[in-house]
């Protein structure tokens, strides 16, 4: 059972400014862009206990099974231009997979673009969406989604082969209280240090734990589909592919499948 209370505690004096709570709920993203469009504060946490209508990119859906999972989403005012917004993106993806190694010893990864995952299984997914205004960012919501203690038979047949969860790969129940506040604190963090130092030690410790570069990759874009070596990720957050030609091409979204 989630107990906001120790959540709230552990941590306070963040960016964190509210923690709403809601057992069951369509999806933590769709509230927080309906409380973003109200004027909610930088900081506002949105947690369900499971979602109904979990959103994945592209109208996908999220798979969300009551009370063994973390689904969340922070609302987030940057002062961050539309075409540098994938960096919200690295910075929940670098916060979270940080927070499940230091409070569970998994060796979580990333996989570019919004994948948490573990031995080439997905362990976790980011959705950051962004409301705009004459081109500017109103405010953003990084929503994330962490498969802790689902079980195998938690999620549906079609992604058995694809899914996992801290539990399945750690053999022991983990602690949902003590891994919220961990994310929210190294976000709080990172987004600090984004605003202080710049890019830089964001992107370097996304290198560290990026589980795409070096591979040899086919990413799905919808303007094409591009296979190569995951070379880098650039300042904004795009992969850098170095395609069979030699030539080196930068994408900005798109689905990727590592083939070895
Ligand atoms: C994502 O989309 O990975 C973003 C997921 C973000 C979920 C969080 S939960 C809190 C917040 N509120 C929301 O409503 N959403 C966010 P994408 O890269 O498009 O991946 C979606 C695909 O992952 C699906 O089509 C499935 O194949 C697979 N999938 C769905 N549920 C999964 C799960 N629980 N674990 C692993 N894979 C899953």
């Amino acid at each position: 059972m989630l107990n906001c209370g120790n959540i709230k505690t552990a941590a306070a004096g963040r960016a964190v400014r509210e923690i709403i709570y809601i057992e069951s709920l369509d999806s933590t993203n769709r509230l927080a862009m309906e409380l973003g469009d109200k004027g909610a504060l930088h900081g506002t946490v949105v947690i369900a206990g499971s979602q109904t209508k979990g959103r994945g990119r592209l109208g996908r859906r999220w798979e969300s099974p009551a009370g063994v999972n973390i689904y969340m989403s922070v609302i987030l005012r940057p002062d961050l231009e539309p075409k540098d917004a994938t960096l919200l993106t690295v910075l929940s993806s670098v916060a979270s997979a940080r927070a499940i190694r230091g409070e569970t010893g998994l060796n979580a990864e990333i996989k570019w673009p919004n994948d948490l995952m573990c031995r080439d299984k997905k362990l976790g997914g980011i959705l950051t969406e962004l409301r705009l205004i004459s081109g500017k960012i109103l405010f953003a919501v990084t929503g994330i989604g962490i498969n802790v203690n689902a079980a195998g038979d938690d999620f549906p047949p079609e992604l058995s082969a694809t899914a996992t969860s801290v539990m399945i790969e750690t053999a022991a129940k983990q602690d949902i209280n003590k891994i919220i506040p961990s994310v929210l604190n190294k976000l709080d963090d990172c987004y600090n240090n984004l605003l202080q130092k710049g890019t830089r030690p964001l992107l370097d410790e996304w290198r560290s734990l990026s589980s795409t570069l070096g591979r040899h990759v086919r990413v799905t874009t919808g303007s094409g589909i591009y296979t190569g070596i995951a070379q880098d990720i650039d300042d904004k957050g795009m992969l850098i592919l170095r395609l069979s030609s030699g030539e080196l091409r930068k994408v900005s979204e798109g689905d990727l499948n590592i083939l070895r």
